[in-house]
C-alpha cells in the first residue's frame, strides 16, 4: 500500500487527542459521513437484483446505524430464496454437497440472528442442525492425530462455530477443541503462513465462546488464552502501514480487536483505522467483502453485536448511495502496454502457456485471460468461479483441482510475489510478467 497521501496528515493529531476518551480500535468520531455514505453504497449493491444476493453484505447492512428497513426486508427475502428455495421436508432429501457449504450456511444463519428472525421453527432448527453436521464432518476431516486440515477452510471453521454460538446453540466441545488445538498450534495459516483473517475469525468465535455459560470452566480457561494469543498474532501482523495482516484483513482484524480489546495505550489500533479509512477514501477498492465487514467497524461494532440485536429501534429512511465507480480501467482507453502470461504446471518443466499480450493500460489481470483466450493461435483456455470475493480462478488450460484435492492456481507477478489481489481487482503495470502456477496449499 502507497504511503499516506498529504491529505491525511490532518488526522493524526486530532486522532492522537481522540484516542485517550476511545477504546481500543474505536474509529474516532467525525466520521459520521463515510457511515453515512459507506451504508448508502451497500444498501445500492443489495438492492441490484444482477448481484447474488450476498450475505456478508446483509450483516453490514445490519450493524450499521443507517437502515432502509424495507430495503433490507427485501434482501433478506431473496437471501431465503437462495439459502432456503424450498422449506417442505422434501429439502431433507436434497444431495449433501447441494447445500450450502459451512462457511455459507454460517453466513445465512448469522443474517437471520441479524434480522431477529424467528429460530424456534422446524425449518430453522434444520438450518442449525445442518451446521452442526458440516462443522463434525470439517472436525472429522482434521483426523484424530490434529494434522489434518478441514474439509472447507479454519475461517470457515472459525464462521461455523461464530454462527451457532450467536445462536446461543451449544457447539460439541470436541469440535471447539480443534479450533482450539490448531490456533495453538499455529495451523490457521496457508502453508504455515499466518493468515490474520483466518485468526480473527476463529478469534471472534472463541470470544463470543467464552461468552457461553454452559461450556466447562476448563475451556473457558483455554479459551481465554486463545484470544489472548490471537490479540497478540494480529497486532504484531501489523505492517508499517497500519494495516493488520494486508488491507483485505483488516476490517475482520479490526472487529475482532473492537470485540476483546479494552486497553487505551495501544496505538497500532488507530493506526490500524486509519489505513482502513484511507484505502476506502482512496476510493479504488470494488471490494465488497472488505467494504461489508469495515461498515460494522466504522459503527463501533463487530459480528459479536449480532447476539444482541434486537431489531425495534432502528432509525429508517436510508438513501440508496451510488456504488464506487468501476474498474479505474474503463476511463482510460488510450495507452496499450505488454503484459507477459506464464501458466506453469510443476513439476512439467515447459509451461502450459507462455505469451506476451497486448492489452489496454489499466485492464485487469481478468482482462489479459480474456485477451489470451482470443488468441488465434493456441488460445488460453479458462474457467472461473463466482465467489463472495469475485471470480475465483478454478481452471487453466484444462488443468483444475479434483474434488478433495487441496490444489489452486496461485496468482505471482515475477519473480514471485504473491498478489493480494485476484483476477478482477489487480491491474497488471506494462513489462509485467505474472505466473500463474498450479500449486498446493
Ligand atoms: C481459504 C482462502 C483461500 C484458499 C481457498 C480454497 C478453499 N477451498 O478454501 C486458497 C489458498 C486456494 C486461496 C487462494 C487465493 N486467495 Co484466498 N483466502 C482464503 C480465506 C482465508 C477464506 C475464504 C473463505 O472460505 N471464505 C468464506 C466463504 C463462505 O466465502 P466464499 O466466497 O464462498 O469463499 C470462497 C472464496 O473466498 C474463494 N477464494 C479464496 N481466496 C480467494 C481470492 C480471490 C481473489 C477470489 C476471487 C476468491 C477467493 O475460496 C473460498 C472457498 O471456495 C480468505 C479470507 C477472507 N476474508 O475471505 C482469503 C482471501 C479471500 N484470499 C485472498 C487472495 C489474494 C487469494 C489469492 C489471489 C492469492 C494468490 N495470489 O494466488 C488466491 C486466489 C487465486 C485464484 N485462483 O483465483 C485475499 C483476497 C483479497 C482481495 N479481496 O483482493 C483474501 C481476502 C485474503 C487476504 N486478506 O489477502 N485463498
Amino acid at each position: 500500500m502507497a504511503g499516506m497521501g498529504s491529505r491525511w496528515l490532518w488526522f493524526f493529531p486530532i486522532l492522537q487527542i481522540l484516542i485517550s476518551s476511545v477504546q481500543l480500535c474505536e474509529i474516532p468520531s467525525g466520521n459520521g459521513h463515510r457511515v453515512a455514505s459507506l451504508s448508502a453504497e451497500l444498501l445500492a449493491l443489495a438492492h441490484d437484483a444482477t448481484r447474488e444476493p450476498d450475505p456478508n453484505i446483509y450483516l453490514g447492512l445490519r450493524l450499521t446505524k443507517h437502515h432502509s428497513l424495507e430495503k433490507e426486508r427485501l434482501y433478506l427475502e431473496r437471501l431465503k430464496g437462495v439459502y432456503q428455495p424450498n422449506n417442505s421436508s422434501d429439502q431433507v432429501a436434497v444431495k449433501y454437497q447441494e447445500q450450502p457449504g459451512t462457511g455459507r450456511l454460517a453466513l445465512y444463519l448469522l443474517a437471520l440472528r441479524a434480522a431477529c428472525h424467528n429460530m424456534e421453527t422446524p425449518e430453522a432448527h434444520r438450518l442449525v442442525t445442518q451446521l452442526k453436521l458440516h462443522l463434525h464432518k470439517e472436525k472429522e476431516e482434521i483426523g484424530s492425530e490434529n494434522l489434518g486440515q478441514p474439509l472447507t477452510n479454519y475461517y470457515q471453521y472459525g464462521l461455523g462455530l461464530l454462527a451457532l454460538c450467536i445462536h446461543g446453540k451449544m457447539a460439541d466441545v470436541h469440535v471447539i477443541h480443534r479450533l482450539l488445538h490448531a490456533e495453538e498450534h499455529s495451523r490457521l495459516g496457508i502453508h504455515g503462513k499466518l493468515s490474520v483473517d483466518t485468526e480473527a475469525m476463529a478469534g471472534l468465535a472463541f470470544a463470543c465462546l467464552q461468552r457461553a455459560t454452559f461450556y466447562p470452566p476448563e475451556l473457558g480457561v483455554k479459551l481465554h488464552q486463545s484470544v489472548e494469543r490471537v490479540k497478540a498474532k494480529v497486532l504484531q501482523a501489523q505492517t508499517p502501514e497500519g494495516a493488520f495482516g494486508n488491507i483485505y484483513s483488516s476490517p475482520l482484524a479490526a472487529q475482532f480487536l473492537l470485540a476483546v480489546g479494552q486497553s487505551q495505550k495501544e496505538p497500532k489500533c488507530p493506526k490500524g483505522m486509519t489505513s482502513l479509512l484511507q484505502h476506502l477514501e482512496q476510493g479504488d477498492s470494488q471490494d465488497v467483502l472488505f467494504k461489508s465487514q469495515l461498515l460494522p467497524v466504522l459503527n463501533g461494532k463487530s459480528y459479536l453485536d449480532i447476539a444482541s440485536m434486537e431489531c425495534h429501534t432502528e432509525r429508517d429512511g436510508l438513501a440508496l448511495g451510488t456504488p464506487s465507480p468501476t474498474a479505474p480501467h474503463a476511463t482510460r482507453p488510450s495507452k496499450q502496454i505488454a503484459v507477459q502470461l506464464i501458466v506453469k504446471q510443476p513439476p512439467r518443466k515447459l509451461p502450459l502457456f507462455r505469451r506476451v499480450l497486448t492489452v489496454a493500460q489499466g485492464s485487469s489481470l481478468l482482462d489479459v485471460l480474456n485477451v489470451a483466450s482470443r488468441e488465434d493461435r493456441a488460445p488460453l483456455t479458462f474457467e472461473t468461479k463466482e465467489t463472495f470475493s469475485g471470480p475465483f480462478l478454478m481452471a487453466l488450460m484444462g488443468v483444475k483441482a479434483q474434488e478433495g484435492e487441496r490444489k489452486y492456481w496461485k496468482i505471482l507477478r515475477a519473480p514471485s510475489s504473491l498478489l493480494e489481489q485476484g483476477l478482477a481487482d489487480y491491474i497488471p503495470q506494462d513489462k509485467e510478467t505474472i505466473i500463474l502456477r498450479f500449486s498446493p496449499w
